[in-house]
């Protein structure tokens, strides 16, 4: 079946691609050499006055280049010939000699916003599905077919660098003020002006009002003003980078470059630029996180499961920081009744308040109408009774973190609850099958362990027990993936996958700390190595008290190895429990982070010293991790190391360029890793003895990935 299909209507070829069997459209090797015949197929039809351009799939316009095609190259000469073929291609479109209008509904990113740069005019619908961006970035490359040179010369060098360089989208509304989209429609109309509009170009010209106001002329529209913009943008880039992501300043380098010395030029040097970086490890490991979340998109997280039952009615008992989160966050993302209970009435009133908040802020972010707000605040209840829970297919208890409690709490649920509701348990240190020692039907009790604050972290963890039953997983699975998560599947042990290998990371963190190495240096080196947030900020953030409990659990589990040092008890005992209580091992004003407080050392028995070598800190924190993920692997605690990588990425920021643990694990040599760990262990003791799996890893040379 064909790729490309018109018709001619008064003048007009109405285009539509539409890659048969694909999910979306990608601009791979077939689709450039049936576009070529297709432009010329229309350069020849002398009925042709002008195109219109559409996609024929449903929430997507153009999706990029094909990425899949980048993974086979094999030398950077061959990227950059990848990069030259599809500039000349979006060339073609860009000096066809008839009018091209781009209709763009869904997403229209990378080669495919710069095909669309190309046409003579763009008109898009005015819908949320609708995303126009540069995201290259996210894959350790740089727009390649023209989008350096293009989009700078359409929006100005500050507004296109702010989309390039952080690899990001833009909604159709946004892109019409910034002049990215010449006009924007319901889609119900996207047809018909985007025709007409054709129609008009092929009579007369249209000339684009510039946009950017006299701050764009300031610095956009001279030299000196762009040295500016790129000296800042620079800047800007290192302090996200740290200098580990090459991507953002090739494509700084490419826009100067073809600002300076013309288009030509420009796109010459983005071809070798994309060349080089296709091929660099950074890029490899960022498409393969890609590709490993499109793959985690598709499992349901039990081998032959059944299709997740539909959830219609949310029921959410706890409404505390975490239940709150998990009640607005369906609503913003899923927009379904939550039904929220709590032991009175006050509590449940503050939590619907801070689920309101995540709807509030949607409205405030121009994300959602005043209308559409209003529909969703709609969904939010709550009582102090189970009221209202005879209708939920699912339950999420989030309330504190005691056994007998969570027991009672399910009893109380399975008494009011269809018969074939889950319950999910949101505990983050509780072995689900203990919970589940209370029910009537545990095939229907699962963990859904999410992280905090629930809005803004990406990860969900899923915890089946023995009994656990596939529907009830894939449910789970299901609701997560609807939530926006990204789910990984874990078993039920303690700290299940991330809190078990954060457990060393942490515990190591202290253990500096208390060998007088100040908490600044501790996490200048981790936010170095890449991570976004040191270890000691990351305590204050979570809650000094809810690591030391995380701390304990492991500890009870694990025995010494995961005996956190006394470090937390003493800060918690001071009421020092982090950023929550506006004093941790920073200082907090108004909820603004501030220097180290100096009434820590006191408190921790220590006077800080000279610090040790940012490489030892690197190397006792992360090997402490290492080990303990290699062992918890090889207890299958995560089904795969493509999970538990991913998992590590989205639950806690392990840097993504280096692929995440275990991909770190393959590239350091799991033989490298036995030895530093005997070293570590004979200077620091029996916490850094190399697990069983690192020896037999050691052994055999076995590695995670093939
Ligand atoms: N290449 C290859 N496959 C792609 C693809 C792409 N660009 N985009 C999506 N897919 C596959 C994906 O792997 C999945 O496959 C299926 O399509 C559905 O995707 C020259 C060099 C478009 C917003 O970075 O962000 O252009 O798992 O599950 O949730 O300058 O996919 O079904 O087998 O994600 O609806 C830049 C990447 C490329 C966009 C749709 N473009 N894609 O999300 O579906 S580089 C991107 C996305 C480039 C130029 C450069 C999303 C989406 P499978 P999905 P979705």
């Amino acid at each position: 079946m064909a790729i490309f299909a018109w018709e001619v209507k008064d003048g007009v070829a109405v285009v539509t691609l539409d890659t048969p069997g694909a999910p979306v459209n990608v601009i791979s090797r077939t689709v450039k050499e049936e576009m070529y015949e297709m432009l010329a197929a229309l350069e020849r039809d002398t009925d042709v006055k002008a195109v219109a351009f559409f996609s024929g799939k449903p929430d997507n316009f153009i999706a990029g280049a094909d990425i899949e095609e980048f993974v086979q190259l094999k030398s950077a000469a061959d990227a950059e010939q990848l990069a030259r073929d599809g500039q000349a291609l979006i060339d073609r479109v860009a000096t066809f000699t008839k009018p091209i209008v781009a209709g763009i509904h869904g997403s229209c990113l990378g080669g495919g916003l710069e095909f669309a740069l190309a046409c003579r005019y763009r008109v898009a619908t005015d819908h949320p599905k609708t995303q126009l961006g540069l995201p290259e970035i996210q894959l350790g490359i740089l727009p390649a077919a023209g989008g350096c040179q293009r989009l700078p010369r359409l929006i100005g060098a500050r507004a296109a660098l702010d989309i390039i360089l952080a690899g990001k989208s833009e909604r159709a509304a946004k892109a019409f003020r910034l002049g990215i989209v010449d006009e924007l429609v319901p889609p119900s109309i996207l047809q018909e002006i985007s025709i007409a509009a054709a129609r008009r170009l092929a009579q007369a010209p249209f000339r684009r009002r510039r946009k950017g106001g006299f701050l764009g002329l300031l610095l956009d529209g001279n030299p000196i003003g762009r040295l500016l913009v790129f000296y800042m943008a620079r800047k800007q880039v290192l302090a996200q980078t740290k200098g580990n992501y090459p991507a953002p300043l090739a494509a700084l380098e490419a826009v100067r470059h073809g600002l300076s010395r013309g288009m030509r030029e420009g796109l010459r040097r983005e071809a070798q630029l994309f060349g080089q970086l296709t091929l660099s490890d950074v890029s490899r490991k960022l498409v393969q996180i890609f590709f490993a979340t499109r793959e985690l998109k598709k499992d349901l997280g039990a081998p032959g499961a059944p299709p997740p039952a539909e959830v219609h009615r949310l029921a959410v008992v706890g409404s505390g920081f975490m239940g709150a989160g998990i009640a607005g966050t369906t609503v913003v993302q899923v927009g379904i009744d939550v039904r929220l209970k709590d032991a009175d009435l006050g509590r449940v009133a503050k939590g619907l308040l801070a689920a309101r908040d995540l709807v509030n802020e949607r409205l405030t972010r121009r994300r959602i109408t005043k209308f559409e707000h209003a529909r969703l605040v709609a969904f939010l209840s709550g009582s102090d009774q189970y009221t209202g829970f005879g209708g939920a297919e699912l339950v999420i208890e989030a309330v504190f973190e005691e056994l007998a409690v969570k027991q009672q709490v399910l009893r109380e649920c399975e008494a009011v609850l269809p018969a074939g509701a889950v319950f999910a348990s949101n505990t983050s240190t509780i072995p689900i099958g203990r919970i589940a020692e209370a029910s009537r039907r545990p095939e229907q009790v699962i963990g859904m362990h999410f992280f905090s604050p629930v809005a803004r972290m990406p990860l969900l963890e899923v915890i089946p027990t023995a009994a656990t039953a596939p529907q009830t997983v894939s449910t789970a699975v299901g609701f997560g993936r609807r939530l926006g998560k990204t789910v990984i599947v874990v078993k039920d042990a303690p700290g299940f996958w991330v809190n078990r290998i954060l457990g060393p990371y942490m515990n190591e963190a202290a253990q500096l700390l208390l060998s007088g190495v100040r908490p600044e240096e501790i996490d200048r080196a981790m936010v170095q190595f890449g991570f976004p947030v040191g270890p000691i900020t990351l305590l204050d953030e979570v809650g000094i008290d809810v690591a030391q409990h995380a701390g304990e659990v492991l500890q009870a589990a694990f025995g010494e190895r995961m005996t956190p040092p006394a470090a937390l008890a003493a800060l918690v005992k001071d009421g020092r429990l982090g950023r929550k209580a506006g004093k941790g091992f920073y200082q907090y004003s108004n909820g603004k982070k501030g220097g180290v407080d100096p009434a820590i050392y006191p408190l921790l028995g220590v006077q800080p010293n000279g610090g040790i070598p940012t490489a030892e800190i690197v190397q006792r924190l992360t090997y402490a991790m290492l080990n303990e993920a290699a062992r918890a692997v090889a207890e299958g605690v995560v089904r795969s190391p493509r999970d538990g990588d991913i998992g590590a990425i989205y639950g806690f920021g392990f840097p993504p360029f280096r692929g995440g643990p275990l991909r770190y694990l393959d590239d350091l040599g799991a033989d490298r890793l036995f030895a530093e760990l005997q070293r570590l262990a004979e200077r620091l003791g029996p916490r850094f003895a190399p697990s069983e799996a690192i020896v037999d890893q050691a052994r055999s040379r076995a590695r995670f990935y093939p």
